[in-house]
């Protein structure tokens, strides 16, 4: 039986990845945790946790029984470029305590799995941007990027010096409609939903033909969760892996849209993130995750826009009945 922390379980992914989690391992194995109190509705156990307090972290594993972590906290590319400090602190001393904690259950015969989310923005201008390889050039130009970065190296040296069970994804960015994304550089493929839903025109932040690699919600938790059930020697790859969904622009996207929604009006306005944008991958080669573990994407560009759109109207509707 395993006993699950969710770390960041109020974020994007955190809520949706904690119901998941719920339904494979019981409600009652899974504790949701973040820095604030819960902001999403549910009886299963929640802990209020900063993971830079390391004692606390420690008691909770060793108090819980837990035998996997989902370690999700970090600020992204946008908000780290806000205070990059923060940033660095938050996203490699977060990554660093659980890492820290994992080689001490090892080294007392309590082995914790752990899953860290590393992002296409550990790749950067130099790195080749179509089918981007595993193994390729990294030189990311923002303090998100160069945290996943250093990131990915800790992972593999905590599991090639201790043994660390640690497995990690380069998210691409995730689209969702349950909760808000919190500050990248790919927000605006879930912006744009909003904006369509409530009849309104969307003014972009990237330019037109900005692909970038995207994966829908249900995609990256199957992602996620069929990497942490593999078998262990299934894994060979200890930094993270590129897992590819699909990629489009906004411009794609944005037909895409008005297949279904005619009247959607949309007009670019590139701000401070289009450098980010211009930095990143517009596409990966996930074939070793694939050899490995077996990933295989199952959501295209049109059926996420027609789930996207039926989900945000239904929300957008809720809003407007309850104002
Ligand atoms: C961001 O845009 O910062 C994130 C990411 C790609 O990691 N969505």
């Amino acid at each position: 039986m395993e006993r699950i922390l969710v770390i960041g379980a109020n974020g994007q992914i955190g809520s949706e990845l904690v119901d998941a989690l719920a339904e494979q391992h019981g409600a009652e194995n899974v504790i949701a945790a973040d820095i604030g109190p819960r902001s999403l509705a549910g009886a299963r156990c929640y802990e209020t946790i900063d993971v830079l307090d390391s004692k606390r972290l420690t008691t909770i594993v060793a108090a819980q029984g837990i035998t996997q972590v989902y370690h999700l906290a970090a600020l992204l590319s946008v908000t780290g470029e806000q205070d990059p400090l923060r940033a660095w602190t938050l996203n490699m001393n977060g990554l660093l305590n659980i890492l820290e904690i994992a080689r001490e259950r090892k080294a007392a015969g309590k082995p914790l799995r752990v899953f860290w989310p590393s992002s296409i923005a550990v790749f950067g201008p130099h790195t080749p941007a179509v089918d981007t390889p595993q193994l390729t050039v990294m030189d990311p130009s923002t303090i998100y990027g160069i945290s996943k970065l250093a990131g990915e190296r800790l992972c593999e040296y905590y599991f090639s010096k201790y043994g660390v069970d640690v497995r990690s994804i380069r998210y691409p960015g995730i689209i969702s409609y349950k909760s808000p994304p919190g500050g990248g550089t790919t927000d605006y493929a879930i912006s744009i939903f909003h904006a369509a839903c409530s009849g309104a025109s969307y003014s972009c932040f990237l330019g037109p033909d900005s692909t970038l690699p995207m994966i829908y919600m249900p995609d990256a938790l199957r992602a996620t969760m069929e990497l942490m059930a593999a078998p262990a020697e299934q894994i060979r790859v200890r930094s993270s892996y590129n897992v590819a969904g699909l990629s489009f622009s906004p411009r794609e996207l944005a037909a895409a849209i008005q297949k279904q929604r005619p009247s959607f009006r949309i007009d670019y306005r590139p701000d401070h993130r289009q450098a980010i944008a211009d930095s990143w991958p517009q596409s990966l080669d996930d074939a070793a995750a694939r050899a490995d573990w077996g990933w295989n994407p199952q959501v295209g560009l049109a059926d996420l826009v027609e789930d996207m759109l039926l989900h945000v109207s239904k929300v957008t509707r809720l809003h407007s009945q309850a104002a």
